[in-house]
């Protein structure tokens, strides 16, 4: 069994008729990278951004009209209104509390709580059939409050999850092996889905909470296609689970690393969010580590949880998830990282 069902569905968003409008709301470090790579990847006719400040939010509409002459052409539209969002395909929101150095993902929850009821209902009502993309902080339990305040079906409601780590973990592993961090895929490639061959893996991926308890899945990463642990082996590079250990504790690490440096990061999430908004308003169909609902799948149960999975993306958001082998311990590890979400939205009352 190649995929699992999506655990509810579905409500398919109507045809963009050639026009397609995505939202940015919070125009902060994060919204203005996810902003720009959409601009210059051609994804959007129209943006629009929408923040608290209205003089930073003018000021950076400005700074990118000001652009228009060097970038494919896209209408943007600028509000603290929730009417400029009205008709959109497809809202990111990044609108948060920023993360201080040190502070765990999780103590930013009861504040960014409180914004997402301000922020979610008017989003929803003013685009009714659009897919929410959630990024800010703690995504996973963010993803699913805006789930339940959105009340759409699960399948419009994303988190970007560890679509980044993914990305963090295979350059790291591609580093510490000496390869191109293109090498580093997962172990199975094509499979015939609805009669169609398709491309299935070809990420190396990291699952359960972006976080602290998120799960590597080594089992299902390949070099050049032999399992990277056998090719450790065969290259005889010292492999000790310590190494292993060390590589996802870097992934972990890694943002709070950026922030140290520069204060926050922007970039490589501004690519990630840009790559997930292509794959679903494009209907590549292509397989994404994304914050879905995730009861169901791989023994995980404990109430309505949001946790990044391996899920395939298009045109009506989460089209499936799916069933990649884990090994014992992963699967163990991933419930875990379910039960530590559980537990912090069970304090939430929503
Ligand atoms: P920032 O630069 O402080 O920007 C936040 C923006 O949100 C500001 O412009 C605020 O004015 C705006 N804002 C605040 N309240 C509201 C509101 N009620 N309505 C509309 N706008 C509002 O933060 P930054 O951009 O660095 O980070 C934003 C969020 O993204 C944080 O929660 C981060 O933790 C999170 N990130 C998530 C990542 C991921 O991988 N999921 C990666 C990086 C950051």
């Amino acid at each position: 069994q190649i995929f699992f069902k999506p655990t509810q569905n579905t409500s398919t968003p109507s045809p963009t008729n050639g026009h397609t409008k995505i939202s940015v709301i919070g125009t902060g470090n994060v919204g203005m990278a996810i902003a720009q790579t959409i601009l210059t990847q051609d994804l959007a006719d129209e943006l629009a951004l929408v923040d608290a400040k209205p003089d930073k939010l003018r000021g950076e509409m400005l700074d990118l009209q000001h652009a228009a002459a060097f970038l494919p052409r896209t209408r943007i539209l600028a509000s603290t209104d929730y009417s400029a969002t009205v008709g959109s395909d497809l809202c990111i929101v990044t609108a948060g509390a920023r993360q201080i150095p040190g502070e765990s993902r999780l103590n930013l929850l009861q504040r960014n709580v409180e914004m997402f009821q301000g922020i979610i209902p008017p989003l929803s009502r003013c685009s009714p059939d659009t897919i929410l993309m959630i990024v800010s902080n703690p995504v996973d339990v963010l993803t699913y409050v805006a789930w339940k305040l959105s009340g759409f079906p699960s399948n419009r409601v994303i988190g970007s999850g560890t679509n980044l780590d993914s990305s963090r973990f295979r350059f790291l592993i591609a580093d510490h092996l000496d390869v191109n961090a293109q090498d580093v895929q997962g172990v199975f490639k094509v499979e015939e889905v609805h009669n169609k061959w398709q491309e299935l893996s070809k990420e190396a991926y990291i699952v359960g909470e972006h976080g602290d308890s998120s799960v590597a899945l080594w089992s299902s990463i390949s070099v050049g296609g032999v399992p990277v642990l056998s090719f450790l082996k065969k290259q005889q590079i010292p492999y000790e689970k310590e190494a292993l250990e060390k590589i996802h504790k870097a992934v972990v690490e890694s943002a709070d690393e950026v922030i140290s440096l520069k204060g926050y990061t922007s970039w490589a999430i501004g690519y990630s969010a840009a790559n997930l908004a292509r794959s679903i308003l494009r209907d590549q169909r292509k397989i994404h580590p994304v914050s879905v609902l995730a009861n169901g799948f791989y023994g995980i149960g404990d109430g309505d949880v949001f946790l990044s999975l391996p899920a395939l993306l298009g045109r009506g958001g989460v089209l499936g998830v799916t069933n990649v082998h884990l090994t014992d311990e992963e699967a163990e590890r991933l419930r875990d990282s379910a039960r530590t979400i559980s537990e912090v939205q069970s304090q939430l009352g929503l």
